[in-house]
């Protein structure tokens, strides 16, 4: 039977994509891998880090899907695989988190029931903006069931895809910058509709929040000035008035739907929620997203299951976060049809986490001295505190990864260089205070504090929060926090909350809303795994010193796009949760 259908179907294919078909086929051709002590290293790779099992090389490969495309079928193949002789002594992986020393194994001694590394395929599907990536893991050292090692100098990777779901998708040319540097291979980029112009009625920059802000005369100017001083146009959406006509499960699904919907017809780039979330009627909805690893907490490690506040689900606006629907948003099945949740955000989101009028305006007027930042000096207070001295820990040895260029776990990062004045409070060297902290900031105005330390939801930076009543710091400052908790803003309020909306003190920062993932490493840069709070942090740090100059939440944002390169791994799901960006998204010289 004619099918009028089909012909165009088949047209359609070869206008569009004709150098696709159903088939695509990426090859990778690898330098050697180079034995360095217990380890396997190949340049430019990263380590896994499989608890007992043995840490190799692997690189995530980014790659441009064809417009519309389904996959069907992704196939790995080997090319020229050789045997290759192994350490005589192999370094075993404890996890992302160290767990104990990395202990040394004979190959012949490992216990492998299959091959380790040899066939998997792990690879996952994720939309940005418009456009469909496959991230996949090339593994190009495996060990067989006999403990034999090979390397495969060849990887193709081979994609199979549904013909019949072949549709036409569009992207923004503004889009594509970010999209493409998050990408190794863009080839497919031909296949899209890639539009120039934007919507005549689209605007920047998303406010949602609630009754007691929508009509406040500081919201009002905060919007009068990121149109005069920031050419950002802005909308104000009153979740109070909107709210009730949105579907969801919940209030937060609800908000995710209206924010979506904003973001189809309006494509702002910015997401600003003005308002907290405290207790169990929170005037603006939380997501509590899932996560579970294990942690070292007063001398014993423990599995931690936990449901962790995270803003991240108003900004990635693809699919489901709770396929399943169950209580636990954001398993790795969550997203549509059981594959993983969305990780790459379609906007950059910020929240003041306040309850008053005066705290909103002490907020916005600090945020917009945070609009001259290029004009500040160079000035930076690192901050590390003991952290396990049964492990002989100190938060200062890692935040020195801070500064200068570190190449550590196969990536190189590029920190607070020469033309920074770097003042340091480290407990390695002597005892401090949070007045020692507040007296530095408040005499020098640093531009940025980075701190690595204990802390809980009432104590951060040793400052405690009962009776914290803000900073005499003439300018404010960014500031970035690995500790635990200090930013939970389901609290009635958090230390980290009071700094953000009292006088001085920061105007904008990156912490945690649940616990850190702290370096529990028991030799700082001579075992493998420094915490993956700390991972993300020179993540972030080499996005907001280089390519992302001073433009904050989009870096925080970024790093969260690289740790997605070990997103194999539960923990990396734990701190792309966990760490929560206060303040307003858009700041940049
Ligand atoms: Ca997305
Ligand atoms: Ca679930
Ligand atoms: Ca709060
Ligand atoms: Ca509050």
């Amino acid at each position: 039977m004619y099918n009028k259908n089909w012909i165009f179907f088949a047209f359609m294919l070869v206008a569009v994509m004709p150098c696709y078909g159903e088939l695509l086929d990426k090859e990778y051709n690898l330098s050697s891998p180079v034995i360095h002590g217990s380890n396997i290293e190949m340049d430019g790779l990263l380590k896994t880090a499989d608890p007992g099992k043995p840490t190799l090389p692997f690189k995530q490969v980014r790659i441009l899907l064809p417009s519309g495309s389904e996959l069907s079928q992704v196939n790995i193949v080997r090319e020229n695989t050789k045997p290759l002789v192994p350490p005589r002594l192999l370094e075993i992986s404890s996890g992302l988190i160290g767990v104990k020393a990395d202990t040394l194994v004979a190959p012949a001694d490992l216990d492998l029931a299959v091959p380790y590394l040899k066939d998997n395929v792990d690879y996952k599907i994720q939309t940005y903006k418009g456009a469909s990536l496959l991230l996949i893991n090339v593994y190009p050292v495996y060990i067989d069931q006999h403990n034999k090692f090979y390397f495969s100098p060849r990887i193709k990777v081979v994609l199979n895809f549904d013909d019949a779901k072949f549709k036409r998708q569009t992207i923004y040319a503004r889009d594509w910058a970010d999209i493409k540097d998050f990408l190794d291979d863009t080839d497919a980029i031909t296949t899209y509709q890639v539009e120039k112009n934007i919507a005549q009625d689209s605007y920047d920059y998303l406010i949602v929040t609630t009754n007691a802000f929508e009509n406040s005369k500081s919201l009002k100017k905060f919007v009068t000035f990121l149109l005069e001083e920031r050419k950002l146009k802005t909308k104000v959406i009153n979740i109070n008035k909107e709210l009730p006509r949105w579907e969801g499960v919940d209030n937060a699904q609800k908000l995710r739907n209206l924010i979506k919907n904003e973001y189809q017809k309006y494509s702002p780039r910015f997401l600003l929620l003005v308002g907290d979330s405290d207790g169990a009627n929170p005037q603006l909805p939380v997501r509590k997203l899932f996560a579970s690893v294990r942690g070292y907490i007063s001398g014993n490690w423990k599995i931690y299951n936990e449901y962790i506040p995270s803003d991240f689900y108003y900004g990635c606006l693809d699919g489901d976060f709770n396929y399943d629907g169950d209580n636990k948003w954001g398993e790795p099945g969550d997203g549509d049809q059981g594959k993983d949740v969305d990780f790459l955000c379609e906007l950059t989101v910020g929240r003041f986490p306040v309850d008053s009028e005066t705290q909103l305006d002490t907020l916005i007027e600090k945020t917009k001295t945070a609009y001259n930042i290029e004009n500040r000096e160079k000035k930076v207070l690192m901050l590390g505190e003991l952290l396990f001295k049964e492990m002989d820990l100190w938060g200062g040895d890692y935040m020195d990864q801070m500064l200068g260029t570190v190449d550590d776990h196969g990536f190189i990062s590029r920190g607070y260089d020469t033309s920074w004045d770097v003042f340091k409070l480290y407990e390695k060297e002597q005892t401090w205070s949070a007045r020692d902290a507040i007296g530095i900031i408040e005499r020098e105005n640093p531009l940025m504090v980075n701190h690595l330390g204990h802390s809980n939801e009432t104590m951060n930076m040793k400052v405690v929060s009962f009776n914290y009543r803000g900073m005499n710091n003439k300018l404010p400052y960014f500031y970035y926090s690995q500790g635990c908790l200090a930013a939970n803003f389901t609290k009635n309020d958090s230390v980290i909350e009071k700094m953000v909306f009292t006088k001085g003190g920061p105007f904008a920062v990156v912490a945690n809303s649940t616990y850190g993932l702290g370096p529990e490493d028991p030799e700082f840069g001579n075992v493998k795994y420094p915490g993956t709070s700390q991972i993300l942090h020179r993540y972030f740090m080499d996005r907001v010193l280089n390519t992302q100059y001073l433009n904050f939440a989009s870096a925080h944002q970024g790093s969260k796009e690289d740790i997605l390169r070990y997103i194999a791994y539960q923990e990396a799901r734990w701190v792309i949760w966990g760490a929560n960006y206060f303040g307003d998204p858009a700041i940049a010289p």
